[in-house]
């Protein structure tokens, strides 16, 4: 054996420098051997960083819930649920998704001792894992001291399972409708057995995002007449990408009594740009997403039990809210994610058109006053079906001595136009050609063409009057010049001959 470098500096009483480099070469070992010691000792006592301690409860297996409902090899992605499961089925439950707050509300402190929230999921045939993403990143990202619950409504859904597998989550409160009730009634059956004094409503194909449930929480706990939404980001149909939606946007409608996005005003548009943390009036919520005290919830006799299915349930809460004094807040520093799907998924009993019809009819015989007409105007279709226990949402009204309907488009929705009340019609100029639909349409230079029809294009909606002038918003009418054998837009005028007019 060859005797060791040390041994035999040991035995030969070898040079000082020898000794030197196996003193050195003892006390590197040793260094080695502490430095393990504490990388092991600071593993074991650290807290373990983990997303969030509720989850850790969990015993659901989540590939096998999702691969239970996966798609045929031949069947098309967008087929059940209008988009993506593919690609839906293939992402983590727990995926990252872009921080989309203005970098403004990172330095925003909400106040500890603020309410817990029960959170209302109401869900029909849903895509596995989107309900299950939904759920996962509220118990992900909602400080377990907010959370009371969440509380999951199975629309009846054609497999029990959807629903009833995921009791194993924690936190879960489970209900089960015997027949399909609808979104509305759905939500209902939710708030009766909610237990903390803030309810947060939360569609069934969402992501929320970081932070998101303090300010809301924080804002109805200061206001509570308030309702509070957050943005509504946008998870693309097609490759189920998180992307931030713009922070200048409120809710509004059309008279058609369809939601849309409308821009700020210029005025709350610098306000935003000022501080893109306060918080957005907002005439109507999208109704996907909002958190609200429930005794004001109570108070303005919840939602009309009597909507059906889906939809005008969001004009209802919008419209009592703000004329019977309370207020809706988009806030931006809240984020949640939402996949806008290209239509609806699931079947209406009466048809989606009747249903939606009914609906809106409901809440325009309660809230709209006159203005009632116009959407009557805009949408025909039978205005005569007798609507059951109507009278019963009118008291509400009259208890809360609300506001009239006028105020309300006056102060709270004042760039919406609205038409005279005296309008013989209202909408598009259409004609069909070779199976083509042409809308007349103002040009950038105010000439008047036939171009291929654009939905909701204000540059296509018209007005006829009574007098049967053709005008459009801006009040300019549809001139034939015989000159030039063609039509142009000019100052309306009665009197003059070459003003178009239409007559029955
Ligand atoms: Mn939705």
């Amino acid at each position: 054996m060859k005797p060791s470098l040390c041994h035999v500096a040991k035995q030969t009483q070898f040079i000082l420098e020898r000794r030197m480099k196996c003193k050195l070469k003892r006390i590197f070992t040793l260094l080695i051997v502490f430095i393990w010691l504490l990388v092991l000792l600071s593993y074991f006592q650290a807290p373990k960083v983990q997303k969030n301690t509720i989850l850790a409860s969990s015993t659901l297996d989540e590939t096998s819930y999702i691969s239970k409902t996966k798609l045929s090899e031949s069947e098309d992605p967008y087929h059940r649920h209008k988009f993506n499961q593919q690609i839906s089925d293939e992402l983590d439950s727990d995926r990252p998704i872009p921080d989309t707050r203005p970098p403004q509300c990172l330095e925003e402190s909400y106040d500890k001792r603020v309410s817990s929230t029960s959170i209302i999921i109401t869900f029909h045939n849903e895509a596995r894992s989107a309900l299950l993403r939904t759920i996962k990143s509220v118990l992900d990202r909602t400080p377990p001291r907010l959370l009371m619950e969440i509380i999951l409504v199975d629309d009846f859904s054609a497999n029990e399972k959807d629903g009833a597998l995921l009791k194993d989550l924690p936190k879960i409160v489970l209900m089960r409708n015997d027949k399909r009730e609808g979104l509305i009634r759905s939500r209902l059956k939710g708030v009766s057995v909610a237990k903390s004094s803030i309810l947060t409503f939360l569609d069934s194909h969402c992501e929320v995002n970081v932070g998101w449930i303090e300010p809301l929480l924080a804002k109805v706990e200061q206001d509570p007449l308030a309702i509070a939404s957050p943005v509504i980001d946008i998870i693309k149909t097609d490759t189920l990408e998180y992307k931030a939606s713009s922070n200048y946007l409120k809710g509004g409608f059309d008279w058609n009594m369809h939601f849309i996005w409308e821009p700020l005003l210029e005025k709350e548009m610098k306000e935003q740009k000022a501080d893109s943390t306060h918080p957005i009036s907002t005439p109507v919520i999208a109704g996907g997403v909002f958190a609200v005290q429930k005794q004001w919830f109570n108070q303005l006799g919840q939602y009309d039990s009597l909507l059906e299915i889906w939809g005008a349930e969001n004009f209802e809460i919008s419209f009592k809210t703000w004329m019977c004094g309370g207020s809706l807040k988009i806030i931006p520093c809240s984020r949640v994610g939402h996949i806008f799907r290209k239509s609806h998924p699931y079947e209406f009993p009466l048809g989606n058109g009747h249903t939606y019809l009914m609906n809106v009819r409901r809440v325009a015989e309660v809230w709209m006053d006159r203005y009632k007409r116009i959407f009557y105007r805009a949408r025909g279709g039978n205005m005569n079906e007798p609507l059951p226990r109507i009278k019963e949402r009118r008291l509400i009204r009259e208890r809360l001595k609300c506001r009239p309907f006028d105020w309300y488009l006056m102060e709270v929705y004042p760039e919406l136009r609205v038409p005279n009340v005296d309008e013989l019609a209202y909408g598009e100029i259409k004609q069909i050609y070779k199976g083509q639909s042409y809308c007349l349409s103002e040009s950038k230079t105010s000439k008047v063409l036939a171009v291929k029809c654009i939905p909701k294009d204000k540059k296509m909606q018209w007005v006829m009057s009574v007098t049967g002038m053709i005008q459009n918003e801006k009040d300019k009418c549809l001139y034939a010049s015989k000159k030039r054998k063609r039509i142009s837009l000019k100052d309306c005028d009665n009197s003059d001959f070459n003003q178009v007019k239409l007559f029955f």
